[in-house]
C-alpha cells in the first residue's frame, strides 16, 4: 500500500477523493485554504473557491441535495456567515453525504478571535470529529461521510490549525464510486416553511440519538487503560499526540467522535476511575457534556480557555492538577521561537496608500481585514478598527450617522477580495445616504487577488476559476450601483495618489477611490532596482519610514552621518521610496548602468 507523507489538509483532501468525493467548495482562509488546492489535483472532484462561505456552503447543499458526495471546508469564522444556511439544511435529513470542515484557530495564528466551533456543530445538530493526525484526518472524512450516508445526518470535521499545517505518514486506498441518485422531488422534505420544517426537529433528535448509539463502541475513539486506576484522562485531537508526547503512565480516553458521546459508555468508564481529567483547547466542550451526563470530571481549572496546549501547557496543568506527580513524566523542552513582525513585502501597493494615509489628516481609519490589515502594526499604525471581513463600509455608516462633529475626516478601507465576499451590500447600504455633511474617503485596495490567504483568485482577478474568465470592474459596478463619482488610481504613482485622497480628506461628502496596484507578490513585480546616492541624501529617513525590507540606513566610507541604502537584490522597482524622497536621492539603476557607459 501507498504511504506518503501529509499535512492534515491534504489529508483531508484525500479522504474525500477516496470516499468518493464528487464536489468540494470554500472559501480561502487559514488554515483550512491547504483543503481545496489540494483537492484540485483530482480530477474526478469538482472544486471551487466560491465568492465567500455561505454561498461555498450553499454550493455544497446543492450537491448534496442531488445526491452526491459534498464537502465544504472554511476557516472558523467563516461558519458565522453561513450560519442561516447552514441552521435550515442540518434539520432536513441529509441526502447525499455532507461534510463541513471547520478550521479552529486556537492561538490565533491568523485569525481575528478565537472560536470553537465545536460549540456551533452541536447547535447546528451536527456529529462532530476531531482528527489528531494526518492518518486520521484521511480516515475520519471518509468515515464522517460513510456516517452521513448511514444516519442522514450532516458530519462536522473539526481541525485545528497545527494539524492543517503539519505533516505525518499516511496510507493511501483507492477511490470509492457512488452513485449519484439526483435530487428528490419531495417538496415536504426540503422546502423548509414551518408546516415541514417543524416535523424535522423530532428527526434531528432521533438521528443524533442514533449516532450516539453508535458511539458507544465505535473505533473512531480509543480507550487506554493501565492497571492504575487513580486518573483518567479524556481528550482528543491533536492533543491526544501531544499528551502522549508526555509518555506518562497514565489511562486515556481519546476521543475522535466529540459530539454526541455515548453517555452509556462515558458513565461505564469513567466508573473505574478516582479522577477525571479532560484536556481540550478553548471552550469546556467535552467536559460540559461530560458534566451534563453526570460525569464528575474537571478541565479547564487546569487547562486554559485560550491558546494552543503545547506539550509544556499540558504538562503544567497535570502538575496544578496534581496528576502529574502521580505518574512518571518525561519533561520535554520545546526551543523558543524568535517573534519575527510582519510586514508588507517588497513593493507591496498597500505600502504606499499607508503612507500617504498616514501623512494625511484623516482622524479615523477604518480597517478591514486582508494584507493591509498590517497598516496597524508599525511602521504606519493605520487602523482604529479591525473587526471582520467587509465591516468596515457598515462601520463607518453607523460613524457617519451617529457623530455630531461629522465632517472629521474618516478613511475607510477595503480590499477587492473582501469587497466582493460581503462589502458589496455594504455599500448598497450606503447609496443615497449622504448629506453631503460627512467626510469619509472610501480606499478600495484592488490588487486583483485575495493575496492575505496566498493568492486566489477573485472576481477583479481577470480569472476567476480554472475554466472561466471573469474580470468584474469594482469601478463600474459601483457605478451601475449608483455611485456617480469613482475613481481609479495607480498606487504606485505616489505623488498623484497623494494628490487625490489628500483632496478627498480635505474637501465634505463620500470619495471612492478604488487603488489598482497588483498584489507584488502574485503577480511577482520585478522591475529595475533603485539605489540611494548617498552624497544626495539628507538622512531624513522618509524612505526608511515606508517599511520596505530593502531599505535601511548604513554608515558610507567617507561620510560621517547615517545614510540610507537598498539592497539591490531584494528591490523589485516599485519606485515608491523614490517618490517619497524630498531631495530626489533615490535613482533608478537603469540609470547608473546608462552613467556607466
Ligand atoms: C469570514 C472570513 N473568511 C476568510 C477569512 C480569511 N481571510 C483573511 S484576509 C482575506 C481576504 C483578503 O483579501 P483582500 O481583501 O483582497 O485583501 P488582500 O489580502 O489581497 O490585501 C481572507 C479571505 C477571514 N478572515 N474571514
Ligand atoms: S502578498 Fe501582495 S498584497 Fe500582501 S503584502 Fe505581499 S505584496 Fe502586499
Ligand atoms: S523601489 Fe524602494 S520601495 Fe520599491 S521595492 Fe525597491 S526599495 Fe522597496
Ligand atoms: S528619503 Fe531620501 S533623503 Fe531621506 S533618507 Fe531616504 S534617501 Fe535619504
Amino acid at each position: 500500500m501507498k504511504k506518503m507523507m501529509m499535512t492534515g489538509n491534504e489529508a483531508i483532501a484525500r479522504g474525500f477523493y477516496e470516499a468518493g468525493g464528487v464536489l468540494a467548495s470554500s472559501y480561502p482562509g487559514s488554515p483550512t485554504v491547504g483543503i481545496l488546492s489540494a483537492v484540485n489535483q483530482y480530477d474526478e472532484i469538482y472544486s471551487e473557491f466560491s465568492t465567500n462561505e455561505k454561498v461555498a456552503l450553499e454550493v455544497a447543499i446543492g450537491a448534496s441535495f442531488n445526491g452526491a458526495r459534498a464537502m465544504v471546508a472554511m476557516k472558523h469564522v467563516g461558519l458565522n456567515i453561513s450560519l442561516d444556511p447552514l441552521m435550515a439544511f442540518t434539520e432536513i435529513p441529509t441526502q447525499g453525504p455532507f461534510l463541513l470542515v471547520t478550521g479552529d484557530d486556537p492561538g490565533l495564528s491568523s485569525s481575528q478571535n478565537e472560536q470553537d466551533n465545536r460549540n456551533l456543530g452541536k447547535f447546528a445538530n451536527m456529529a462532530i470529529v476531531d482528527p489528531s493526525n494526518s492518518q486520521e484526518a484521511l480516515e475520519f472524512t471518509k468515515k464522517a461521510l460513510d456516517l452521513s450516508s448511514k444516519y442522514n445526518i450532516p458530519m462536522m470535521l473539526r481541525i485545528t490549525s497545527r494539524l492543517c499545517h503539519s505533516r505525518s505518514i499516511v496510507t493511501l486506498n483507492d477511490r470509492v464510486e457512488y452513485d449519484i441518485p439526483g435530487m428528490e422531488k419531495k417538496p415536504e422534505k426540503y422546502c423548509m416553511i414551518p408546516s415541514n420544517a417543524k416535523s424535522q426537529q423530532t428527526y434531528m433528535k432521533d438521528r443524533l440519538e442514533a449516532v450516539e448509539a453508535y458511539a458507544y463502541d465505535t473505533s473512531l475513539n480509543i480507550y487506554e487503560p493501565t492497571e492504575d486506576k487513580g486518573v483518567l484522562i479524556i481528550t482528543s485531537g491533536l492533543l491526544y499526540e501531544n499528551l502522549k508526547e508526555l509518555d506518562l503512565d497514565v489511562s486515556i480516553w481519546k476521543l475522535g467522535l466529540i459530539y454526541p458521546i455515548s453517555k452509556k459508555r462515558a458513565i461505564e468508564i469513567t466508573a473505574d476511575y478516582d479522577e477525571v481529567i479532560v484536556i481540550e483547547e478553548m471552550t469546556p466542550f467535552i467536559e460540559n457534556e461530560l458534566k451534563l451526563m453526570g460525569v464528575v470530571c474537571k478541565g479547564k481549572e487546569y487547562f486554559s480557555l485560550t491558546g494552543e496546549l503545547s506539550i509544556e501547557a499540558i504538562e503544567k496543568g497535570l502538575e496544578g492538577a496534581a496528576v502529574i506527580n502521580k505518574i512518571n513524566q518525561k519533561t520535554i523542552e520545546s526551543e523558543p521561537v524568535v517573534a519575527r513582525h510582519p510586514v508588507f513585502c517588497t513593493g507591496c501597493p498597500h505600502r504606499s496608500t499607508f503612507d500617504i494615509v498616514k501623512k494625511s489628516k484623516a482622524d479615523l481609519v477604518i480597517g478591514d481585514i486582508g494584507c493591509y490589515s498590517l497598516a496597524a502594526l508599525p511602521p504606519f499604525e493605520q487602523s482604529n478598527s479591525i473587526i471582520s471581513m467587509g465591516a468596515s463600509v457598515g462601520i463607518t455608516k453607523g460613524l457617519i450617522k451617529s457623530r455630531k462633529n461629522n465632517d472629521k475626516p474618516i478613511v475607510s478601507v477595503i480590499g477587492d477580495g473582501t469587497f466582493f465576499h460581503s462589502g458589496i451590500p455594504s455599500f448598497i447600504n450606503l447609496l443615497h445616504q449622504s448629506d453631503g455633511e460627512e467626510n469619509v474617503t472610501f480606499l478600495i485596495l484592488d490588487n486583483r487577488t485575495t493575496a492575505m490567504t496566498g493568492g486566489q483568485h477573485n472576481g477583479s482577478s481577470g480569472r476567476f476559476n480554472s475554466k472561466n474568465d471573469l474580470k468584474v470592474s469594482i469601478k463600474d459596478l459601483l457605478k451601475t450601483i449608483g455611485f456617480e463619482e469613482v475613481e481609479e488610481i495607480n498606487q504606485y504613482n505616489y505623488k498623484k495618489a497623494k494628490e487625490k485622497i489628500n483632496n478627498a480628506i480635505g474637501n465634505k461628502g463620500i470619495s471612492i477611490f478604488v487603488l489598482n496596484g497588483p498584489c507584488a507578490l502574485k503577480y511577482k513585480l520585478n522591475k529595475p532596482y533603485y539605489y540611494v546616492d548617498p552624497t544626495v541624501c539628507i538622512g531624513c529617513r522618509n524612505c526608511i519610514h515606508t517599511g520596505c525590507p530593502p531599505l535601511e540606513m548604513k554608515k558610507y566610507h567617507n561620510i560621517d552621518k547615517l545614510k540610507s541604502s537598498i539592497d539591490q537584490d531584494m528591490c523589485v522597482g516599485c519606485s515608491v521610496c523614490a517618490q517619497v524622497c524630498p531631495v530626489n536621492a533615490i535613482k533608478l539603476s537603469t540609470e547608473l548602468e546608462v552613467e556607466d557607459e
